[in-house]
């Protein structure tokens, strides 16, 4: 379809955005008493990160932040979600509190909104404190009271500054690429997924208490989680292969979902666990915590997976690939009914709460070409293609009752792609490293048309 054919109109009030996190696009890891996270850490250890690449200087952004935000500006964002570097607020995680980091957010938020643009935080985008991960990380479950006290101090530091609140971006990541496979931070390789499960339930939890002291701060803007879910579909025709991947999203999509939405486990996935002797212990009260309510749900969706009845695969007995259509170049399947598939899905199964996309973009091997005035430009079609796929497919799901209510494409610029260093660019602003020049793509300027137009 030719975008002059198209007329998809969003809901009046649809919040348009993009996101960014601290250790991605901050740098400045040392300045005003910033404290080492575990991905200073992770990325300072020779190969865990692809070219050595580490996030000290990233998009310096601590020191840009306001030509970041005027440029946010100029592209008509409506929303920008960013995220808290909890090793600047509290260096060692538990005890002292840095004024001059909190200091930084405080003035992000503020020139956020001189600019129009409504400011939606998250608290835990992976950069846990080192000193944490050196009493056990997220494995021990102290780290959670530690996780509600610095986000409580947050919360009274910029009160009703910030639009939306998000706990965790993406726990399944942080549990299982940092403690199942170890190609996160910290680093650990437990196949049994054992350790996996329980830091998974120790974020889950975690996430109840800070919404906990959330409404006891008595703040009025809502406050949610984003987890990263994905549509399965079967690989082949057989019942097995369908029931494999009923199994492998209630593994990958419910397993967060449920808790935090219904405050239950899937029982299904749960007795597998249990027979496999990797079930976390869940303590009295601990559900009831982790499902005491929120007020949204975030979906970061990027890829739909396939999967196959395999015995062979663990307790799930699901083999779990990406599909054969074209990739981007995280190596990851295009598939133009991702958004749109999981919103319909997550609607169906948890009726009424407010659906947002906190996460959809793509990774291409953008070129820099030069005009004869010697300014840079970066065409890129295949993120504009990929983007109005997603736009045009999701739109779908209004027609569905779907109360999806706003959109945040990953990311605003360049950054640094945690275990693939720099070498990903998932940005509408690219970043030169070098120069630390910002220029907007193509893309930038489709997605301004998007967010004046209210559509498509
Ligand atoms: O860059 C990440 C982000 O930090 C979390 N969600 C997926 C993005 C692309 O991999």
């Amino acid at each position: 379809m030719r975008q002059d054919d198209l007329d998809l109109r969003y809901p009046e009030g649809f919040l348009w955005g993009c996101a960014t996190a601290s250790f991605q696009i901050e740098g400045a890891h040392d300045a005003d008493g910033r404290g080492e996270s575990i991905w200073d850490r992770f990325s300072h250890t020779p190969g865990k990160v692809e070219g050595g690449d580490t996030g000290d200087l990233a998009c310096d952004h601590y020191h840009r932040f306001r030509e970041d935000v005027a440029l946010m500006k100029e592209l008509g964002l409506k929303a920008y979600r960013f995220s808290i570097a909890w090793p600047r607020i509290i260096p060692d995680g538990s005890g002292a509190v840095n004024e001059a980091g909190l200091d930084f957010y405080r003035e992000l938020v503020a020139e956020l909104r001189a600019a129009g643009i409504v400011p939606v935080a998250t608290l835990y985008h992976w950069d846990l404190p080192q000193p944490l991960q050196e009493r056990g990380g997220w494995l021990n479950r102290s780290v959670c009271d530690c996780f509600a006290r610095y986000a409580r101090i947050v919360f009274d530091a910029l009160g009703d500054g910030v639009g939306m609140w998000i706990t965790h971006n993406e726990p399944w990541c942080a549990a299982f690429l940092g403690h199942e496979k170890g190609v996160h931070a910290p680093g650990i390789v437990d196949p049994t997924m054992k350790t996996a499960l329980l830091v998974a339930h120790h974020l889950l939890l975690s996430h109840g208490m800070a919404v906990r002291e959330y409404r006891s701060a008595g703040l009025s803007a809502p406050i949610g989680i984003a987890l990263n879910m994905a549509p399965f579909a079967p690989a082949g025709n057989s019942a097995g292969d369908a029931e494999a991947a009923r199994r492998a999203y209630r593994a990958g999509n419910d397993w967060f979902a449920m808790p935090v939405l219904r405050g239950e486990y899937p029982a299904d996935i749960a007795a597998r666990y249990q027979a496999a002797g990797i079930m976390p212990t869940v303590g009295q009260g601990d559900m009831a915590t982790i499902g005491a309510g929120i007020d949204f749900l975030g979906i970061n969706v990027y890829f739909r997976q396939l999967a196959t009845h395999d015995p062979a695969a663990g307790p799930i007995e699901a083999r779990v690939e990406f599909g054969p259509g074209s990739r981007t170049s995280m190596g990851w399947e295009i598939y133009a009914r991702a958004t749109r598939d999981i919103l319909i899905s997550v609607s169906a199964e948890y009726p009424g709460v407010d659906l947002y996309v906190t996460e959809n973009g793509a990774a291409f091997d953008d070129r820099v070409e030069y005009e004869p005035d010697g300014s840079p430009r970066v065409h890129d079609k295949d993120r504009i293609t990929f983007l109005r796929d997603q736009l045009c497919q999701a739109h779908e799901v209004f027609a569905a009752g779907v109360p999806f209510k706003g959109y945040f494409l990953w990311s605003f610029m360049d950054n640094f792609e945690w275990a693939y260093g720099y070498s990903k660019r998932f940005g509408i602003v690219h970043v030169d490293y070098e120069s630390q020049r910002r220029t907007p793509k193509d893309s930038a300027l489709w997605y301004r048309s998007v967010m004046e137009a209210n559509g498509l």
